[in-house]
């Protein structure tokens, strides 16, 4: 696993896994909570493992099982274009690529955001990290002289090491790290990421950043773009979050996201408060210090991605209850919006068959040892429906890898305070974010359609490759 290439560098999943570790080490080190919901997630995993085979099978078949005990995303602010297009260019030293595109500033967060994450099949298995990264909307912070001296405190700070950039410069040169250049890698790339409890600005500007919108402070009072959740992928979100607060966790009121059904789709989050954390401010030589809240703790279950007709009927079902019903402040309401969406959600199948006849969602197929049999044996049809009616081609619904808009706008929310919803007239600026971004964003529907239509090309050149040794035989 470690081992060099002919070439002398590591591969870009071992680097990706190497700072996946360093980064669980840290948070858990900076946020307690965080080492308690690893162990809660592990034993309820472990339970659903235990007593669900058709998922175990599933899970394993998919190069799933493997992934879930290392399987984690995070999520940064940032503060700039500069910053934004150089944490491109340290994620793909990690084999890390720009997904997705998430407008915010709908649901009254001023940032847009992208994931970085790893592409393709086989680095998903070995480690998909992902990044839930965001750009702070400076031309939404309305008052010009605040939205100014915003700017120029951001512009001041490097939050990259010196030798963080030499790295990722010399991985793009000479196309990888040898070990020991990604050991530092991982190392220097790591300060990136950690907390730093003395803030760069005054108590007094704080405060104004704060008054314009928390996340404004969040993101510009600091040293740094502090990872400010990590989250663990589990099995069985409602039983994690029933005993949350066995472990001393209150979780947010709601499941973000679709309802509890026998077939996941997308993606389920809930998230809780982690910390008050201790600040002291820029000139402040007296003992008060502030307190800053950023950091917080996530749990997520991911199911089937949905195809673009399936991703709409999801978005009308979810809008159609956030109309209706509105979860207060404390959770009030949070049984009816259990319920309604249950009740909703009925219109959206619940069996992977009719997920995949109604080309609702995503599947990865393959040929049975019947179908390799019947190959040598028979002429076969070539047309998939029929294939799977005889047994011969299976399909397997292909994992969601990103995120929701909605479900993301929740949980800022949730971490920021409720008290915060403000609605801006600016919109979605996709070719702004592109910009400052200095790539193109990947388009997730793109790679799951690519995924499926591979998938059955390959069945179907198996098959006949199959029915070729017949006809040589014979
Ligand atoms: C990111 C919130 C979004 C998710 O899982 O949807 C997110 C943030 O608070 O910076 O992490
Ligand atoms: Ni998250």
């Amino acid at each position: 696993m470690g081992f060099p290439n002919m070439t002398g560098f590591v591969s870009t999943d071992r680097i990706r896994s190497l700072f996946t570790e360093a980064m669980s080490q840290m948070y858990r080190a900076e946020v307690p909570q965080y080492g308690t919901l690893l162990e809660l997630v592990a034993d309820v995993n472990a339970e659903v493992l235990a007593t669900n085979p058709e998922l175990r099978n599933r899970l394993t078949r998919a190069g799933e099982l493997e992934r879930i005990d290392v399987e984690r995303h995070g999520a940064i602010r940032l503060g700039t274009a500069e910053e934004l297009s150089t944490i491109r260019r340290l994620f793909a030293v990690m084999g890390m690529q720009s997904v997705g595109y998430y407008d915010l500033s709908v649901a009254g967060v001023p940032v847009h955001s992208t994931c970085f994450r790893p592409i393709d099949q086989a680095a998903l298995g070995i480690n998909p990290f992902r990044v839930f990264t965001s750009l702070l909307r400076l031309e939404l912070i309305e008052d010009e002289a605040l939205r100014a001296e915003a700017a120029d405190i951001l512009s001041r700070r490097r939050i990259y090491t010196e030798r963080a950039i030499a790295l990722i410069e010399r991985h793009e040169q000479v196309g990888g790290l040898s070990e020991a250049e990604a050991a530092e890698f991982v190392a220097e790339a790591l300060e990136t990421f950690r907390w730093h409890g003395e803030a760069t600005v005054s108590a007094e500007t704080y405060k104004r950043l704060h008054d314009a919108h928390r996340l404004i402070a969040d993101v510009v009072s600091f040293k740094g773009p502090h990872i400010n959740h990590l989250t663990p992928r589990t099995l069985d979100i409602d039983a994690v979050q029933a005993r949350m607060p066995e472990r001393g966790i209150t979780p947010k009121a709601v499941i973000e996201g679709p309802p509890r059904r026998d077939c996941d789709i997308l993606l389920r989050q809930t998230s809780f408060k982690a910390l008050e954390e201790a600040i002291a401010f820029a000139g402040d030589t007296s003992a008060v210090k502030g307190t800053h809240t950023a950091r917080f703790g996530e749990i997520e279950q991911r199911g089937v991605a949905l195809t673009a007709k399936g991703r709409a009927l999801y978005d009308r079902l979810l809008a159609s209850v956030r109309g209706e019903v509105q979860v207060g402040a404390g959770g009030a309401k949070a049984g009816d919006y259990g319920s309604e969406l249950s009740e909703r959600f009925r219109e959206l199948p619940d069996s992977w068959a009719e997920l995949r006849q109604q080309a609702l969602a995503f599947f990865h197929y393959s040929v049975t040892p019947e179908g390799i049999a019947a190959a040598v044996s028979e002429t076969l049809p070539d047309d998939a429906d029929q294939l799977i009616e005889c047994g011969y081609l299976v399909f397997d619904p292909i994992v969601y890898e990103d995120f929701l808009p909605v479900s993301a706008a929740g949980i800022f929310q949730s971490n920021l305070g409720t008290d915060q919803q403000q609605n801006y007239a600016t919109r979605s600026n996709r070719a702004a974010f592109e910009a400052a971004l200095g790539a193109v964003v990947t388009d997730e529907l793109d790679l799951y359609a690519e995924r499926q239509a591979r998938s059955l090309e390959t069945a179907i050149e198996l098959l006949r490759l199959a029915g070729l040794q017949l006809k040589t035989v014979a």
